[in-house]
């Protein structure tokens, strides 16, 4: 052990106490270590260890079938008062929920390895970071911590005698004398990710699969976190993190939130389009940004995260080249299945599926097996440095500055491409309200799953807290960053895509730079300022003005039928709801009795 720090000497104590695991193993995050705990989960028939030549230093992991994702129904706060979790969380009073975890956590390491695992969430030594230990009996956990954190002595020397927050995992499956064990050990009854944000602590059981067990991603970087960052004055943001970098060399950071599967790996690695040439874009961050004002009044936002934990099916070396390219080495990969030769496969990865492959359950599986190789939320871990469009200052301690904020969603209806907030209130309206339809629309109007800022399962706290402390965070900034919402998958009548998507994202991204520069026009809509049709640079595509007519209309009806449907959000949080939010929803109706049936760009 290196370190003297009391609080951390003491809790780890207590917990070997409580948990009674046969040994302790404090890890230092070096080489030699990983590979031992590497080859040891091989033994343990947890990993298999991949084509040495086709996949050098990477694993396969195939979870047990009943720890497949994070559980949001197992997922608690607990916090004295109800009330300060809000409606979209679920509450627990936290004396009742420690007396039940003790029950649980009781033995619960028996006949393994307690590992405590020191780890910074973001650059070691930057203001905006902070240190975690997460104590669990999951040596898959202890080699994930290493590619998804800043882990071990350097997080251990950062922390000295300071605060961290201390992160309790259990698989909660002890083995007792002359028990066997098994290479995905989970409990498949009790499942509990339990946050107390007023302490600052995390206690997570039963579960070995990604954000219920890596508790530095979702648990602290997210639910803990964002409480942090209400009493702190900071935002802590379920976003990616891009650099654009024109060809004249200037360089502007975005930060961008999306509700699940609308592509936000995809952007966050985007890859400027034939036209664009001399653009380049840079991956600061793929999921979680922290952000604090600094000195000069911007914003700065670090990436927490050091390693990429991504949805492997549909990732391929069309949607998403850079992150196919970052797993080419030192990557896990979780669910997914394994071909003849020991690589890797999952669906859309490649044209044509293999003849023969082993799937994620380790069955043999042919293409008419009639099941998915892999499972639809297989996952690959890989060090983010390994990615080819990694940004020179993703571990700078300082940060990044941020020049806009987007918001997206997934609609086939009624949304434009992309529309700039009028201003702060209105863009914290806009993200409050954005979601995703629920299922595919084949109606004109779809229900949309709100997820206001795609928080809805990360925010630690009362999500109209969240929003207000949105509202008042600008207050302190003398030029707050524009706020943008795009729409990558508005259809037509016939159901097919408007836009192209994907690279072509660059224009939309071309836009919000020149805005933020003061550089771009636009026209006022009764959503917001939208690019014409000349606004945006068309070359390389052939993308006719029509097209583009059709991709930026506003039907009223539905727009309006839209801004009604708000209200069922809104009316949850009660009077604790920002009276500006509903504020700006009366606007948008008001705008919109005011705007023709059809709102259309002008014609040229
Ligand atoms: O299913 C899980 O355990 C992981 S969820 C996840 C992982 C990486 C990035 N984002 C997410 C998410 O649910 O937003
Ligand atoms: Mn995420």
């Amino acid at each position: 052990m290196k370190t003297t720090n009391k609080k951390l000497t003491d809790w780890v104590q207590d917990i070997a106490r409580l948990c009674k695991p046969a040994t302790i193993h404090w890890c230092d995050g070096s080489q030699q270590e990983y590979d031992r705990l590497c080859s040891e989960l091989v033994d343990a028939g947890t990993f298999i260890k991949l084509n040495e030549e086709l996949r050098p230093g990477s694993f396969l992991a195939r979870s047990d079938p009943r720890d497949v994702a994070r559980v949001e129904d197992r997922t608690f706060i607990c916090t004295a008062d109800p009330d300060d979790v809000g409606p979209t969380n679920n509450w627990r009073d936290p004396a009742e929920m420690k007396a039940l975890l003790h029950g649980l956590f009781d033995g619960a390491m028996r006949g393994r390895t307690l590992y405590v695992i020191p780890f910074s969430m973001g650059p070691l030594g930057s203001d905006i970071a902070q240190i975690g230990v997460q104590i669990t009996d999951s040596p898959y956990v202890a080699v994930s911590m290493r590619t998804m954190t800043r882990m071990g002595d350097g997080a251990l020397a950062a922390l000295g005698d300071g605060d961290f927050v201390p992160c309790l995992h259990s698989v909660g499956a002890p083995l007792d004398e002359g028990d066997a064990d098994v290479p995905w050990p989970c409990n498949a009854e009790h499942k509990y990710i339990v946050h107390f944000p007023e302490e600052r602590s995390i206690w997570s059981y039963g579960s070995g699969y990604g954000g219920n067990a890596l508790l530095g991603k979702k648990c602290l970087a997210l639910r803990i976190a964002s409480a942090m960052a209400r009493d702190e004055g900071w935002l802590a943001e379920h976003m990616l993190i891009l650099g654009l970098e024109s060809p004249r060399g200037e360089k502007t950071y975005v930060a961008a939130a999306f509700p699940s599967a609308c592509g936000k790996t995809n952007l966050a690695m985007i890859i400027p389009p034939k036209g664009f040439e001399g653009w380049k874009a840079w991956t600061v961050g793929d999921d979680i940004a922290w952000i604090k004002p600094g000195a000069d009044g911007r914003l700065y936002a670090i990436n927490p995260e050091a390693g990429f934990f991504g949805v492997a099916p549909g990732t391929s070396a069309k949607s998403n080249p850079a992150a196919m390219s970052t797993i080419e080495r030192n990557s896990f990969f979780t669910n997914v299945a394994l071909t003849e030769d020991g690589d890797v496969w999952w669906e859309a990865m490649t044209d044509d599926s293999p003849a023969r492959l082993t799937d994620w359950t380790g069955q043999a599986w042919t293409p008419d097996s009639g099941r998915k190789a892999a499972h639809p939320n297989a996952r690959f871990t890989a060090p983010a440095g390994q990615c080819p469009s990694i940004d020179p200052a993703w571990d700078d301690p300082k940060g990044v500055p941020i020049s806009a904020f987007i918001f997206g969603g997934r609609l086939s209806t009624t949304f434009p491409l992309v529309f700039e907030a009028r201003d702060w209130r209105h863009g914290v309206y806009l993200a409050a309200t954005m979601g995703s339809e629920a299922t595919a629309a084949a109606e004109h109007q779809a229900a949309i799953r709100r997820d206001p800022m795609a928080m809805l399962p990360f925010c630690g706290y009362n999500m109209a807290d969240y929003w207000q402390h949105w509202l008042s965070f600008a207050a302190s900034l003398p030029n707050p960053p524009k706020v943008f919402r795009v729409n990558w998958f508005r259809k037509d009548a016939g159901g097919r895509f408007l836009w192209p998507g994907f690279g072509q994202n660059m224009r939309v991204m071309e836009w919000i730079v020149r805005r933020v520069q003061g550089q771009a026009s636009g026209i006022e809509s009764p959503f917001g300022l939208m690019p014409r049709y000349e606004d945006l640079n068309w070359t390389g595509l052939d993308y006719d003005r029509s097209a583009f007519q059709d991709l930026m209309e506003i039907d009223r009806a539905a727009a309006r039928a839209e801004a009604e449907d708000q209200a069922a959000l809104f009316a949850r949080f009660g009077t604790r709801l920002p009276p500006a939010l509903e504020e700006e929803r009366k606007e948008l109706i008001a705008r919109l009795e005011q705007a023709p049936e059809v709102w259309a760009l002008p014609a040229a």
